[in-house]
């Protein structure tokens, strides 16, 4: 577990090479490279760029560490939704 926190945080800094937040490129290169398989819509740049729009909090047109935290914490949530659901379906 400590390896995946290491990895989510040095993913996003790698990414966005020493800035504080990711342009749209860096954000489209992050999900498409990263998060490909866990995601939908991740080859379309029209969805990358509505999913932007609703982390940016902060409205300044680049996705900040803390709004990349809510895309992390919106992935997890759905995952371990979608295990509850396997599990009480009968584990399939
Ligand atoms: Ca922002």
């Amino acid at each position: 577990m400590e390896g995946a926190i290491k990895t989510v945080v040095m993913q996003f800094l790698s990414t966005a090479r020493g800035k504080e937040s990711l342009n749209g490129k860096s954000f489209q290169k992050l999900v498409q490279g990263q998060l490909g398989n866990i995601m939908s819509d991740t080859d379309s740049s029209s969805s990358v760029k509505e999913m932007m729009k609703g982390l940016d909090d902060n409205k300044d047109g680049k996705v900040s560490f803390q709004e990349y935290m809510t895309l992390i914490g919106y992935l997890a949530n759905s995952l371990s939704e979608q295990k509850t659901q396997t599990n009480a379906a009968g584990g399939q």
